[in-house]
């Protein structure tokens, strides 16, 4: 991590709400990670209780895992790397408190999309000192459903939101910003690279309608002078009322 610029990097991540970082992660780590990330879900998570994933469509295959960080500890130390902490600390501007360890499969083929949001909806923390560190551990191409920024849009706090009825993110902007596709930041990566994302930055990403998968691993820290919103937490809650597990 010693090519990362991490000043350059704040100010980037001040202006646009969104920076991305190569290599991150080696090809060693990579793969050991994916390995890992295979054997949980094929040995352990059918002992998991339901808030561990969200399957797609076709009820069976995974289209998130969440909470690793408590179903799976084990696999922390392999991604929360001092350097990482150490930048999470710089954009949180605080001690960082890392609340959240998950992934976002998008399966060849069935990977579904993921509606315009923006993730304090769902964290619901104020100040909005919370970020996602989004690793690739496939390549991150035009056609395997990238996630897609509005650069700055976090500067303008957060939008009315609406439910969106998509199992896994169940909260979505009231009204879509209307920026091309073209005028917006892609995160097209190669496995290890990393994008960081702040928690108000709207974002989206579109059904991987391809051959290939397209996994990201999650870490998602927020500083720990960071405090939960009543209201804002009333409204994730009605918004995920309906939805199956
Ligand atoms: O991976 C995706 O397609 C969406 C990711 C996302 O919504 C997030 O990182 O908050």
């Amino acid at each position: 991590m010693k090519h990362i610029n991490v000043s350059q990097l704040f100010q980037d991540y001040e202006r646009d709400g969104v920076v991305r970082i190569r290599r991150l992660l080696t090809p060693d780590q990579v793969r050991e990670i994916r390995e890992e990330l295979d054997r949980y879900i094929f040995e352990d998570l059918s002992g998991k209780p339901p808030d561990a994933r969200t399957f797609e469509a076709d009820g069976k295959t995974v289209r998130n895992l969440w909470r690793l960080e408590q179903h799976h500890p084990a696999i922390v130390p392999m991604l929360a790397q001092p350097e990482i902490v150490a930048l999470a600390s710089k954009l949180v501007k605080g001690e960082p408190l890392l609340c959240g360890v998950e992934t976002f499969n998008k399966p060849a083929r069935i990977g579904s999309g993921v509606p315009y949001h923006q993730d304090n909806a769902y964290f619901c923390q104020t100040p909005a000192d919370m970020l996602t560190i989004w690793i690739a551990m496939d390549p991150v191409t035009l056609d395997n459903g990238p996630v897609y920024y509005v650069l700055g849009s976090h500067k303008a706090g957060l939008l009315p939101t609406k439910a969106s009825g998509v199992n896994g993110n169940s909260m979505g902007i009231a009204e879509e910003p209307g920026i091309p596709l073209s005028q917006q930041f892609c995160g097209l990566l190669d496995p290890g690279d990393a994008l960081i994302h702040h928690c108000e930055t709207i974002h989206h990403s579109a059904p991987n309608t391809s051959e290939h998968s397209r996994l990201g691993l999650l870490l998602v820290y927020r500083g720990t002078h960071t405090q939960s919103e009543p209201l804002l937490k009333a409204a994730y809650a009605a918004a995920n009322s309906n939805l199956p597990v």
